[in-house]
Order: C-alpha cells, then structure tokens, then sequence
C-alpha cells in the first residue's frame, strides 16, 4: 500500500490518492468523517475548526459502494479556501499579504532557503498540520478492514503539559466524554484549566498521547533487514506528524533504569505461547508478538504563538518578533486520533504486504489460516 496526499492548508481542496487496498471492501463514509471530526475536536484546538466540516468525497477506486482494487482518489474540501482564494488560487492570484518572518519551531526558516522563497506562505502552506486529514482518512479506510479480522485500536492523551495521566484514577467510560480525551475526569479538568491558562499567557501546550492496538496476529514485519521491520517503519510515520518530537513502544525510555531481568516477557505455553507481561509493547525483533501493541508519541508544544518569539526579518536582516498567525493553543487530544489512525494504517499496510490480498475474502482467509497455524505451533 501507499497513499500521497497534495494540497495546501489553506487551498482549495486536500487530495489523497490510496492504492494497494484490497477489492470488495464496503466504504462507509460515515464512519471517515467521524474520525474527522473527532480529529477536529479537542479542547484548544483554534477557530479554523469551527470553519471546517471535513466530508470526504472519493472519486476513483469505489464502485457499487464497495473498493475496486484500483487506487482510491479522496477528496477534503477546506471551507477556509474561500477567505484566502484571492492569493490562494493556483493561477488567478493576486499577490499579497507576503510573510517575510519565519516562526522559531516551525519549518518557515528551513523551507524559505531550501527552495528559494522570499515569503513563507509556500512553507507553511504545505507544512500545515491541516495535511493530517490524509492520515485519518487512510487509516480510517484501513480500520474498516481491520474489523473483519477483529483487530480494533484505541488511543488517548497521557500527558498535556504536566498535567500526567498517571496522578489520576482512570475512567475509562469518561474517554469517549473527555474533551481532551483523557480517560479521567479530574485530569481533563486539569489539562483545560492549563490550556485556558497557555491561552491566557498567549502561549502553547504539548503533551504525549497512547495508541494501543489489540489482537494483532504475531509474526508482522521482519527482523532480517533494516527496512522490514514494522515497529521502525510505524515511528517513521508518527514521527512524520507535524509537531511530534518521539516515539517509545511499551515500556519505552523507562527501560534506561530498570534491569535485563524486569525489562523482558517471561514466555510461557498454556494453549499457545503466552507472555507474562508487555515490556516489548508488542514488538521483538521489528515483529509483533501477538501481545496488544502500545505506542506513545510526544508532541512538542506549537511554534505559532501569539506572544511570538524573536526572529528575523528575511528582507531586512532586522531582529523582529515573529509573524503571528492565528492558530491553536494545544493540539495534543488531535494528535492522539491522527496517531492512532497512522499506526492502524501501518498495521494494515503490513498485512497486505505479507498475505494475499487482492480481495478482501482472501485477506480473511490468509489471515485466518495464518492465526490457525500460528495457535497449532
Ligand atoms: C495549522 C494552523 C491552524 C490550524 C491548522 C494547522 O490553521 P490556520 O492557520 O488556518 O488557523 O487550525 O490545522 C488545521 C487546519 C486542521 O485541519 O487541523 C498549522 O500551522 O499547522
């Protein structure tokens, strides 16, 4: 599989081209603009996603409602293009509004010199984490797939700013309830009291978010060459999403300080290998065990800050504070629903690479002799 999305923050549409995925699968497109839409929700996210409504339109790759075999062309409209066509149009432009100062932690600097720009708006045009509709939409389409091999995923915020998941009682009812998605009732009060105060002080939050997948079959990925193995190639692309500084499987960084003998997974058999614990978060030699796969990505907080920075102005060469836009205070509960879509994605991207695949019956019935031989070993 693959996919390649185009399109700017603020132009017309975001395109996503989706090829690799299996014949026969039923698209429901309820079920993408969902997760759209809790990708736009989230407590201080900034005004544009009051401006957008993300219904995915596909034109290419679906017949009779179901997928083809054939790549899948989708289509996001952004409601916001209409506030910036007179620049934004491709060819029936007029210039202006030209942003001569980059902003620290964002990839103006670097992309102004790198291709020749004397204004940031191509940069961040394009750097613009408004291109992470592609991830959700394609991981949305893989967890569709996933279901009929029950494999299912959930994620959640662990941390926003120093308000840890970890100091409260979990409620995992109160997930779907919490406005930045903490499975806490007492942490998500904390975490938006902070935010209001970033937004007060004109500045912003990061934090960490979890991604746990279930029922995985043991065995995706591979330990006999660099590229193969599956839990590098899904830190590459969390690592992709805008803002995102790292990436840990299950007991991650902790391992620095804990000993070889409290680090491992005792194995046992009792109806089939079993684990005595999930240090590995899923994962030993880049293939999954079989064990649920946990995951935490950290997000730094957003370089666009309303009380900006200091810079420099690539015309003058002046000190000046940087451009202000409006943006976003914290964008961490988004960030944990496009993790959670990116990985499932890689997760079927495996599957498809390791299992006959060009319909989804064959697909099932790889993956069902495959668990069958794996339970007999
Ligand atoms: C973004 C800046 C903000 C965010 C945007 C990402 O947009 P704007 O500059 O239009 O206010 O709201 O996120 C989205 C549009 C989105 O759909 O997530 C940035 O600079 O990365």
């Amino acid at each position: 599989m693959r996919y390649v999305s185009s399109g700017h923050s603020h132009g017309k549409y975001i395109t996503v081209i989706l090829e690799g995925i299996p014949s026969n699968v039923p698209i429901d497109l309820l079920k993408i603009n969902e997760a759209l839409e809790l990708r736009r929700s989230g407590y201080g996210r900034g005004p544009r996603m009051k401006i957008e409504t993300d219904q995915v339109e596909i034109t290419g790759g679906v017949l009779y409602g179901k997928t083809t075999g054939a790549p899948l062309t989708i289509i996001i409209k952004n409601n916001d293009y209409v506030n910036h066509e007179s620049y934004m149009d491709p060819f029936n432009y007029t210039k202006q509004d030209v942003i001569t100062v980059p902003r620290p932690g964002h990839a103006d600097l670097v992309g102004m010199i790198k291709y020749q720009f004397d204004d940031t708006r191509p940069v961040f045009e394009r750097a613009s984490a408004r291109e992470t509709v592609s991830r959700v939409v394609v991981g949305s389409i893989a967890e569709q797939i996933l279901s009929y091999l029950n494999i299912t995923a959930k994620s959640f915020v662990t941390q926003i700013g120093n308000v840890k998941l970890a100091d409260y009682k979990l409620d995992w009812d109160y997930l779907s309830e919490s406005c930045v998605l903490m499975p806490s009732r007492e942490a998500t009060k904390k975490a938006c009291e902070l935010i209001d105060y970033a937004k007060t002080k004109q500045d912003t939050l990061g934090g960490i978010c979890q991604v746990e997948v279930m029922n995985v079959p043991l065995g995706l990925g591979s330990f006999v060459s660099h590229d193969t193995k599956l839990d590098a190639k899904i830190a590459q692309s969390l690592l992709s999403i805008q803002a995102c500084k790292g990436v840990e499987f299950g007991d991650g960084f902790k391992l620095a300080e804990m000993f070889g003998s409290a680090s491992h997974d005792e194995i046992y058999y009792d109806n089939g290998y079993q684990r005595k614990s999930n240090h590995a978060g899923g994962f030993e030699g880049g293939m999954t065990t079989g064990e649920p796969i946990i995951i935490r990505a950290v997000f730094k907080p957003i370089p666009t800050l309303m009380k900006p920075l200091m810079s420099v102005d690539i015309k003058t060469k002046e000190s000046v504070p940087s451009h202000i836009e409006r943006s976003d205070v914290c964008v961490v509960p988004s960030a944990s629903v496009i993790c959670k879509y990116t990985v499932l994605y890689e997760i079927l991207n495996a599957l498809v690479t390791q299992f006959t695949s060009d319909t989804l019956e064959q697909l099932i019935k790889a993956v069902e002799e495959y668990r069958d031989y794996v339970a007999r070993f």
